[in-house]
């Protein structure tokens, strides 16, 4: 289960700087409004130092990271909806992602055009909130006039579903129609799972990305914060969204280096102790309550991600589904352990080696060995 993460915002914020910068794909970043047209995707490795750990200890042919997959869009403005700017067709194209990035400018610098002219994160924010709020009520009509319909002609069960799928969006549409997103709505499961393939775009998990200068970067790890940045974040903590700093100019120039050491020097020159992608990827599993087990062996290290609450089964099935079916007992220690340790055997001998049965619930960072009878 890799994640897959849309980025928005207004256009030249840096959108496409912290895509090529996180990704390590190219994509043509320059200070001009609607400079990214055609979407750009890249799938990146997941920065796990327990899967360095393992890899150390275990010494595998492979190691297989957790991935995620980014999706850079062009900018919208206010008006996008109405076709203003590059419109929002573009939109399209993160409708299936798992979550939402929002990059908003908190950066001055002059010599870099804001298209209103003004740093102000609060006005950015509201803007393109509320052209996404927008764009999902443009397909909110669409899918209500597929429900009348439905509901006129079709079988009984096909009616109750139609039912269903239109007393949800009686809740949504009101609720758009302020400007406000769709996960702000209460829904039940089964309101939930009839408007799932409307995909609104409102109703993901956000994540708003202050793309911030050096100095700004500096504060951050420092524990303190710019007014643009407090802004996003009181914001944030209002909605339920996760908010992160980066600084798109530093991951580029960060991105440039290839040996770890300096990488890590430079991140240290700045107080920090991830890359902008570790900091990002971490909050979107925060925010999207996901965690991390590990497979660990002679051929291969991998990381895999499931649900926090996932029980032993549940995790097995991620690898494959007759893990899940045929699931008798899993093996388990914790990565501190086999760091402590350094070898499986040793943690056997501190008897820190647990049998788990069908309940357990799996722990982030747990090492797990399953045993299946298919
Ligand atoms: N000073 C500074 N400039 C930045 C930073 N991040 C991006 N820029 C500059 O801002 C300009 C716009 O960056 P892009 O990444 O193309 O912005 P975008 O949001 O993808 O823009 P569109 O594709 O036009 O919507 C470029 O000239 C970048 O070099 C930053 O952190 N600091
Ligand atoms: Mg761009």
């Amino acid at each position: 289960m890799a994640i897959n993460c849309g980025i928005v915002g207004l256009p030249n914020v840096g959108k496409s700087t912290i895509f090529s910068a996180l990704s390590g794909a190219a994509a043509e970043a320059a200070n001009y409004p609607f400079c990214t047209i055609n979407p750009n995707v890249g799938i990146v490795n997941v920065p796990d130092e327990r899967l360095v750990k393992l890899t150390e200890l275990f010494k595998p042919q492979k190691t297989i990271p957790a991935t995620v997959e980014f999706v850079d869009i062009a900018g919208l403005v206010s008006g996008a909806s109405k076709g203003e700017g590059l419109g929002n067709q573009f939109l399209s194209h993160i409708r299936e992602v798992g979550v939402i990035a929002q990059v908003v400018r908190c950066f001055e610098d002059p010599g870099i055009i804001h298209v209103n002219n003004r740093i102000d994160p609060e006005s950015d924010m509201e803007t393109i909130n509320i052209e996404l709020a927008l764009a999902d009520l443009e397909t909110l009509g669409k899918r209500r006039e597929r429900a009348e319909r439905t509901l006129k002609v079709q079988a009984r069960d096909e009616k109750k579903a139609a039912e269903t799928t239109l007393a949800a969006l009686d809740k949504i549409g009101p609720v758009l129609e302020q400007g406000k997103p769709a996960r702000s709505v209460t829904l039940n499961d089964e309101e939930r799972a009839a408007v799932y393939d409307c995909h609104f775009i409102t109703l993901k998990p956000q994540l708003y990305v202050c793309n911030v200068d050096e100095a700004g970067m500096r504060a951050a790890a420092a524990g303190s914060e710019s007014p643009f940045v407090g802004a996003v974040k009181k914001r944030a903590a209002a909605e339920g969204s996760g908010a992160v700093c980066i600084c798109g100019k530093f991951e580029a120039e960060l991105a440039d280096i290839s040996s770890p050491e300096e990488k890590l020097a430079f991140l240290t020159d700045l107080g920090l102790t991830e890359s902008g992608l570790g900091s990002l990827v971490h909050a979107a599993y925060r925010l999207l309550g996901l965690r991390t087990f590990f497979t660990a062996g002679a051929d291969e290290c991998r990381a895999w991600t499931i649900h926090a609450g996932d029980t032993a089964p549940r995790a097995a099935g991620v690898i494959h589904t007759d893990f899940e079916k045929g699931f008798i007992k899993a093996e388990v220690y914790s990565c501190e352990d086999i760091v402590q340790y350094g070898s499986e055997a040793k943690i056997k001998e501190a008897g820190k080696y647990r049998i788990e049965g069908k309940e357990y619930l799996v722990q982030d960072g747990d090492v797990m060995f399953f045993k299946f009878n298919v």
